[in-house]
């Protein structure tokens, strides 16, 4: 899940880590510095010229895998970072000369230079693009971790770690919004207030799982002991009330439906008015799926949101879309305000980037991830649940 991201990451921080143990400039730690200084100037100078040469002119010094250095150990096999970069670009920086690190294993501390820096993080830049994070973000994000690390000192041992959780804060930052819905809390509310049942519509584009969504939210409701009932109202496209009517059987629920070519609105409509004659407390409409710019289709939205005036308008949209997610939602939601979002198919190679560029870009919150086609395939957002696949702690 989310490979593409992680990828990313891990590969950025284990080139910068090794980049910075390379050094040999920003030492800090005088004492230490001077008691070895004789020790190390010896193997320094033998190596002076090795320093940035490609690993191949160095003489087999294996590619680096994973970044825990062990500190006290100069042995260069056993001190060899391990982690895997994961492109051809990222092979392409320098690797550590043995001296050079255990230069560094003697003075302890570096300091990350903008001049070092600069190259890891364009790099880090494009993999995000790569990996579908929009491009006002991919800069603001990449220019937000050069500053929290240009300047900074960190000991040698702790170099990726330290990294890590650098970068690690910057993107929770974007994650972290405080502005899930809880459908639960809203039945509650509109019951207490005498106004069930809740209406809950489910927009997006063709394919991306609006129905198959609104039956795993009619699952999840129903386990939590909430009625539920389901309206037919995508009338547009073949097939698609069956879909809807196959799901409420196998559910056990009600459905309303009418006649394709009939008009969504009159149909969710009446399933309203049969939620509120049955004492049923969700209404969960579906809808046809619509593109920005099929104008036709997008007015009849706006019809169904007068007809039927939604408690919640919810966008359902394809995990794996890559940057043109970004797009649709602003389009949908300048049509028709959207008041959460929930991406499917993240099981199918989402590479992560697109949750990072809706919750930088946009104020919707991500209300759920689907990740399968069984009704439990969904799960709450949870930023710590994204944060840890794309970037482990270590
Ligand atoms: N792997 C995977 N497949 C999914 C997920 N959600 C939906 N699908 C599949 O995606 C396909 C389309 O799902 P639908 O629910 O019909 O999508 P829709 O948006 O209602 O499509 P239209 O009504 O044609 O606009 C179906 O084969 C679903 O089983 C998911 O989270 N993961
Ligand atoms: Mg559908």
């Amino acid at each position: 899940m989310f490979e593409g991201l992680k990828k990313r990451f891990s590969g950025f921080i284990g080139s910068l880590s090794n980049k910075e143990a390379d050094k040999t400039s920003a030492i800090d730690d005088k004492g230490h510095e001077e008691k070895n200084a004789n020790a190390v100037s010896n193997a320094a100078e033998k190596t002076a010229l090795a320093i940035d040469a490609p690993v191949e002119a160095q003489g087999a010094i294996p590619a680096a895998k994973n970044g825990d250095m062990p500190a006290g150990n100069l042995s260069a096999e056993e001190n060899e970072p391990k982690h895997e970069l994961p492109d051809a670009a990222l092979h392409k920086n320098p690797r550590i000369s043995a001296s050079t690190k255990i230069k560094g294993f003697v003075f302890g501390k570096v300091k990350i230079s903008q001049k070092d820096a600069d190259p890891f993080i364009d790099e880090l830049r494009i993999g995000l693009l790569q990996s579908d994070v929009n491009y006002d973000v991919a800069d603001r994000l990449t220019e937000g971790i050069r500053q929290s690390l240009v300047g900074r000192e960190v000991r040698l041992k702790d170099i990726e770690a330290d990294i890590r959780q650098s970068i690690r804060s910057s993107i929770y930052g974007i994650l972290a919004k405080e502005s899930a819905i809880d459908i639960a809390g809203l039945v509650e509310q509109k019951r207490m207030q005498g106004q069930l049942p809740v209406k809950i519509l489910f927009i997006g584009p063709n394919g991306a799982g609006k129905t198959t969504t609104m039956a795993k939210v009619a699952k999840m409701l129903i386990s939590s002991g909430i009625t539920c009932m389901l309206s037919a109202s995508d009338t547009f496209r073949a097939a698609a009330i069956e879909q809807t009517v196959h799901h409420a059987n196998a559910l056990g629920i009600e459905v309303v439906k009418g006649t394709y070519g009939a008009d969504p609105a009159s149909v969710a409509f009446d399933a309203i008015a049969h939620a509120k004659a049955r004492g049923i407390s969700v209404v969960l409409i579906d809808s046809a799926g619509r593109q920005e710019t099929n104008k036709s289709l997008v007015e009849e939205l706006k019809k169904i949101c007068r007809v039927t005036n939604p408690d919640l308008k919810i966008f359902v949209g394809e995990g794996i879309s890559g940057n043109a997610l970004l797009d649709q939602v602003r389009d949908i939601d300048a049509s028709i305000k959207i008041d959460g979002i929930i991406l499917t198919k993240i099981d199918v190679d989402a590479k992560g980037g697109n949750t990072i560029s809706i919750l930088s870009e946009t104020s919707i919150p991500i209300l759920f991830f689907c990740t399968g086609e069984k009704y439990t395939d969904i799960m709450r957002y949870n930023p710590d649940f994204v944060i840890d696949n794309i970037l482990p702690a270590s």
